[in-house]
């Protein structure tokens, strides 16, 4: 009888936004107040630094080196696809994975520069075959909400040309795959704010077990 249980698979559940809307402290606490309530988690961040290709991408985003607007673009998506059976199997085992930012962000920064060969378009095509989230949470906050959390890092992409850009192309781009969306009103306390996306997640992983086999 055991034998005939599935394993409950965990949820993909990426949280996306605008350098400062929050997300990292978000997910942290998402992580810490799933496994609270007893759900196995694992925390993913993109870029993931670490990797070959991470160590590319960290120090062009230092500024510390200069790549080709599309060459870039193909190593943020490579450095995705590197983690992307890891993060199947995680899931398959039961285990929700929190990912902050993801194709979105890829698509969005990329398309977001002044090169007229890299359209939104163009710049989804990399990651379609991606494992699918089972939620996207945009953490939406306003260009004056932003201005008041300070000012930008030294990084490349930490300006306000390309912060503008970036929040147009996000506005697109959620449009367009708006099923897996959830937008959050990142501009209130973080109590508050965490509050909303723990419901929401957790409403997403019961769901996902609520779908089970038919049974003899
Ligand atoms: P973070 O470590 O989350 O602050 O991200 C670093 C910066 O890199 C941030 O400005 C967003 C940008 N970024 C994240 N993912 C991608 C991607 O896939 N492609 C591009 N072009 N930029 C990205
Ligand atoms: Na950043
Ligand atoms: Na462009």
């Amino acid at each position: 009888l055991l034998e005939s249980q599935p394993m409950r698979r965990g949820a993909l559940i990426i949280v996306e936004g605008l350098d400062r809307a929050g997300k990292s402290s978000q997910c942290e606490l998402l992580r810490d107040q799933l496994l609270t309530k007893g759900h196995a988690v694992e925390y993913i961040r993109f870029p993931d630094r670490t990797t070959p290709i991470g160590k590319l991408i960290d120090s062009y985003l230092r500024n510390a080196s200069h790549q080709d607007d599309h060459s870039i673009h193909l190593l943020f998506s490579a450095n995705r696809w590197e983690l992307a059976k890891h993060i199947q199997d995680t899931v398959a085992n039961g285990t929700t994975v929190i990912v902050d930012r993801y194709s979105y962000s890829g698509a969005v920064y990329s398309a977001a520069k002044a090169n007229p060969t890299l359209s939104l378009e163009w710049a989804w095509q990399p990651e379609v075959g991606l494992p699918r989230p089972d939620i996207c949470l945009f953490l939406s906050i306003s260009p004056e909400e932003a201005a008041k959390r300070g000012g930008f890092g030294a990084e490349r992409y930490e300006n306000e040309t390309m912060q503008s850009r970036v929040r147009q192309l996000f506005g697109t781009l959620l449009d367009r795959q708006r099923d897996d969306v959830c937008v959050i009103d990142a501009g209130r306390t973080v109590d508050e704010v965490s509050e909303e996306i723990v419901d929401v997640a957790v409403k997403c992983i019961s769901r996902l077990d609520a779908i089970g086999p038919l049974r003899a």
